[in-house]
């Protein structure tokens, strides 16, 4: 077989998406995510002017070699943009040799080990009772577990809160909005979230966390202790995701389960977290990561440290990237949990979809390949919106972690 042309396919059915589409001379196509939120065009001139020449003719069976070849092989390796560009290629290749094995794709990679992939949602509000009618309007809907978020009294538009909860493209994220942030306001008021929840929720349901890397670590250690009475599922990117040997110091003063990850993109962001076991979850995720080929590594790396896996799952990672993680969560031994923000209808039109969600689980489906196509007539519909993520500023206006 070989690759006769590839694809970069821009389009923002709600916010936007980069999608690789890689043909071959057999009739077999794959599609592959190389979404990488706000900085999406600089994926495609990558991918055009410098990875898609060099595959033009080559196998696409050999994956293993074209990864090695896009990653060791341009010798400036790593970084989001490099990665996500090397994920779309990876995707599509590994969707094009399960539809050749006439398989879905968690077969080739040793098949499932679970029956269905457990995930969680979000929930948010302005106040916290906000939040807790949130909470319970998703258990509603059956899911199993779920992340909470709250407004804080004094603070503007606070990360995943409010009107920013969804992330779609704004209007007005054409230029980078400013929020405003307070680690003592947020620390004073985060234990209070999630008490009421359980009194208002009970025990059951997995509760989760996200602090989008606004502490130092000393601040993690003390909000860990404090949210030990509400037995989270997981504390996430306390802090800055740099800072690796910053969770000895966290990990010392919790037993709350800690997750970090979703904005690493090789296994050498993670070792030091893995091998010392700083952390539970490791949140890689396929687009980020640089695709199928180094998440199964880094999945498999994790199982000898006792990591289980959370893969990133907001809806700026497309249904093509949620499909390959349900694929490998389905897989792994070590399968943790899948985020799952859900997706606006006009997404899942561009992006039919073979995976199913059912009573709080998810599944990837039987169809051959990752089971995720794009209609590019759709697509075409749906023109590409510059559009950013937030910046983050304290009180007195240091620029800070967002
Ligand atoms: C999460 C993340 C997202 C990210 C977003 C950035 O845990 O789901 O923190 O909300 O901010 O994916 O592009
Ligand atoms: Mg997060």
């Amino acid at each position: 077989m070989k690759i006769t042309d590839i694809k970069v396919i821009v389009c923002s059915p709600g916010r936007n998406f980069v999608t690789v589409k890689i043909m071959t001379d057999e009739g077999l196509y794959g599609v592959g995510d190389a979404t990488l939120n706000g900085r999406e065009l600089a994926v495609v001139a990558y991918l055009e002017e410098h990875v898609i020449p060099c595959l033009i003719g080559r196998d696409p069976h050999q994956i293993e070699d074209i990864w090695q070849y896009l990653y060791r092989g341009a010798y400036w390796r790593r970084g989001p943009v490099t990665m996500c560009a090397i994920s779309g290629i990876d995707t599509a290749l590994w969707d094009i040799k399960a539809k050749a094995a006439g398989m879905p794709l968690y077969q080739l990679l040793g098949g499932a080990s679970r029956d269905k992939v457990l995930c969680y949602t979000h929930a948010q509000g302005t106040d916290i009772a906000e939040c807790v009618d949130a909470v319970g309007a998703k258990l509603d809907q059956g899911f199993k577990a779920i992340r909470c978020q709250t407004g804080i009294p004094g603070l503007p538009n606070v990360y995943g809160t409010g009107k920013y909860a969804v992330t779609t493209n704004a209007a007005d994220d054409a230029m980078p909005r400013e929020e405003m942030w307070s680690t003592p306001k947020y620390l004073n008021y985060a234990p209070k979230l999630f008490e009421a929840v359980r009194n208002a929720h009970g025990e059951d349901v997995h509760l989760l966390h996200d602090t989008h890397h606004r502490l130092t670590p000393i601040e993690a250690a003390r909000l860990g202790k404090a949210l030990e009475p509400y037995n989270l599922f997981w504390l996430e990117d306390t802090v800055a995701a740099e800072l690796q040997e910053g969770f000895r110091l966290i990990r010392q003063h919790t037993t709350t389960p800690l997750a970090v990850g979703e904005v690493f993109n090789t296994i050498w962001d993670a070792r030091l977290l893995m091998e010392e076991q700083l952390i539970d979850y490791i949140r890689m995720t396929v687009v980020h990561a640089g695709g199928i080929t180094p998440m199964r590594r880094v999945m498999d790396f994790a199982s000898v440290y006792g990591v289980r896996t959370g893969c990133h799952g907001a809806m700026d990672m497309s249904p093509i990237c949620l499909g390959a993680n349900l694929h490998l969560d389905l897989w792994a031994p070590n399968f943790g949990i899948q985020e799952f923000s859900g997706y606006l209808p006009e997404i899942l039109d561009v992006f039919p979809s073979a995976w199913t969600l059912n009573d709080g689980n998810l599944h990837p489906g039987e169809a051959h390949g990752h089971g995720v196509d794009i209609d590019e007539d759709l697509a075409a519909k749906y023109p590409y919106q510059r559009a950013y993520l937030p910046v983050n500023r304290l009180e007195d206006g240091t620029l800070w972690h967002w």
